[in-house]
This record gives C-alpha cells, structure tokens and sequence, in this order.
C-alpha cells in the first residue's frame, strides 16, 4: 500500500522525558533519520498559566480520581494543530481506553496521515468538553488498563515508523507483514544446529525449498488456527470458500 512520503507527529503529554529514548531508538530513529517521519513532543504543561501548572481538577459529581481540565489541553492542541472549526489539516488523536481498538489497519490509514496530533490522555480522563473541541478521534491498544497514553503513543509511533517507505530494511516486508493476512508465522531458529540437545527441524537444512514452504505454511496454519479459531484459513491460505 502507498503510505504517505513523510508523516509529521507531534505528541502533547505531561510526561514528555518518557519519549526521549524510545524516539531515538531503532526503528523510529532510523525513519527519523531518512526523513520518513519527524516527531515533536510537547509538555502540556507549558499551556498552563497558573503557579502550579495544574493540568487536572476532580470530577463534577465526585468520584475517584481527577480529570484532565480542558483549558491547557485544547490550547495545546490548537497550537500545534490548529482549531478543529473551522478547518484543519491536521488528525487529532486522542490515546484513551474509550477510543477505538488499534489494529494494523489502523495503523495504515495513520500512516496515510500527512499531520498527526497525539494527545495522551491521564488521569481518569479528559473533560468531554476538550474532547468535543479538540480532538477527531479515540483510540486504544487494547482492553486492559494502563495509566496513561504514552505508551500507546509510542506503540502508534512505532507502528507506523515501520509502514513509511525506506524504513525497513527490506521495503516489501512491510507490506507482506502476516498479520495483514489475519496470519502468524511459524517457529523460527537460527544457529546452532543443536543448542541443549535440542535440534533445529531436520527439514529447515534440508535445501529442500519446497518442503521449507510446506512446512512453514503448516506450521503458521497450526498456529493461526491457535489463535483465531475463526480465521478458517485452510491448507488454501484462508482466501478461498
Ligand atoms: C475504571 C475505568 N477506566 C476506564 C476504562 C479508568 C481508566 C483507566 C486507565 C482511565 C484512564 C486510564 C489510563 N489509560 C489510558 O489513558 C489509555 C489506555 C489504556 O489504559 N489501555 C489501552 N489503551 C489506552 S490508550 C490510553
């Protein structure tokens, strides 16, 4: 798939030493290299005006926890996105466990993104009402709890560092990615031989590419099977029927 040339990310967080290394690992620090992609974190803080630099209050109506006051966070966002009305370029996304579950195609329509926002939420959560006026969409990593998006943001980063063209190594690997296909590999093993008496498949040394192909596509059969009952991918590869 075509994936934009270049994907600019800007990140509003209260916790921003958090992405220092991670942004300037593999991966992502190789697409930041080659222009691919450039990331921008911001402190929320820094929309704050009071001498505490409060970014959260409790909850009208009471309840545990606090929430994220609307104020520093739809200012954030509207100086590094603009205002949502009445026209802006870039996606605003918000990291919370109400949002939309992320999948790879997911990942691959962000990808397409020219301007992404992340806004990681903390907290209990954000006002609605910043919601309303700041951000265009909700998305999480899954159902478990965190305490914060940052690290879904990263995942999201990471996720779609890989998609830009020039990134991987091998630049049809992306797009080959098994998990496209609802599919997982097989086991994979590398040297030696024998590690603790226990042998590599006699059929990976064979040569015999042939068998190679048979065994991986049934040993990846056996595990998608596993994993997605459903999937009813067949000795066919799951296309057909
Ligand atoms: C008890 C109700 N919880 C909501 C389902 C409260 C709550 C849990 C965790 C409120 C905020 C959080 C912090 N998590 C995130 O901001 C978050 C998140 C996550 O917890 N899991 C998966 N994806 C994400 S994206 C952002």
């Amino acid at each position: 798939m075509a994936v934009s040339a270049g994907i600019r990310v800007d990140v509003i967080t209260i916790f921003p030493d958090l992405f220092g290394p991670f942004l300037d690992a593999a991966m992502v620090g190789i697409a930041a290299e080659k222009g691919a992609i450039e990331v921008a974190v911001h402190d929320l803080r820094a929309w704050t005006r009071d001498r505490h630099r409060t970014v959260d209050d409790a909850p009208y109506g009471g309840g545990p926890g606090m929430v994220m006051k609307p104020e520093p966070l739809v200012e954030a966002v509207e100086a590094v996105a603009g205002a949502k009305q009445p026209e802006r370029r870039a996606r605003v996304v918000l990291l919370s466990p109400q949002g939309r579950r992320l999948d790879q195609r997911a990942l691959e329509d962000l990808a397409q993104t020219e301007h992404l926002v992340l806004v990681c939420g903390r907290y209990e959560g954000v006002d609605q009402r910043a919601i309303e006026l700041a951000v265009d969409e909700e998305v999480s990593i899954g159902d478990y709890v965190l305490s914060g998006g940052e690290v879904p943001a990263m995942v999201l980063i990471e996720g779609i560092a890989r998609l830009l063209p020039g990134v991987l190594g091998n630049p049809a690997s992306a797009e080959t990615d098994s998990f496209r296909e609802g599919l997982l590999e097989g086991p994979q093993y590398t040297r030696p031989a024998i590690f603790r008496d226990r042998e590599v498949p006699e059929v990976l040394r064979s040569g015999d590419h042939a068998a190679v192909d048979r065994w991986r596509a049934e040993q990846a059969r056996k595990r998608t099977q596993q994993r997605r009952p459903d999937l009813d991918s067949g000795a066919r590869g799951g296309q057909e029927r």
